[in-house]
């Protein structure tokens, strides 16, 4: 029988839902083989938790923020990301609402970043597509 896989999520919180121009993007301090590259923000949904309670927990433990969450960025995979055979992710856009954004857990940096800048970064290998398709959402507006 078929395990569902184990679903991670994650945001893209934008500067604005209406007008999104900057991203927030963090830059991973552990695990090893990971520190260094950029993600966008979240983590795993545990079993007691609905996806959106996941990814509202996991900001405010990581960064310290609160958001509303906007659309799910749609992925190739059910509507989600793979990342890998026993992982998938979901990334909704979402906005501030409280906090100043920092990297309390498992991050060294936080940084906004316009459009133009995404693909400077080096991603984490799942979150790269998704990257791309922020920017085409992105910049439609
Ligand atoms: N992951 C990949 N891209 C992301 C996030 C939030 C997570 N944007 C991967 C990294 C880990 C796994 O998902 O292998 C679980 O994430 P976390 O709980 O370590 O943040
Ligand atoms: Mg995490």
């Amino acid at each position: 029988m078929d395990r569902p896989r184990k679903l991670v999520v994650a945001a893209a919180i934008v500067d604005s839902l209406d007008r999104p121009t900057r991203t927030l993007c963090a830059r991973r301090s552990a695990p090893a083989d990971l520190a260094g590259r950029w993600e966008l923000p979240g983590g795993k949904v545990e079993p007691d938790e609905t996806p959106a309670d996941a990814l509202h927990r996991e900001l405010e433990e990581e960064l310290g923020v609160r958001v509303r969450l906007g659309d799910v960025l749609p992925g190739p995979d059910d509507g989600d990301w793979p990342i890998l055979h026993h992982l998938t992710m979901r990334v909704w856009l979402a906005e501030l609402v409280a906090g100043t954004p920092a990297p309390l857990q498992d991050h060294a940096e936080v940084r906004w970043v316009g459009h133009a800048g995404l693909d400077d970064l080096d991603w984490l290998d799942p979150d790269r597509p998704i990257v791309a398709a922020l920017r085409a959402t992105t910049a439609a507006h």
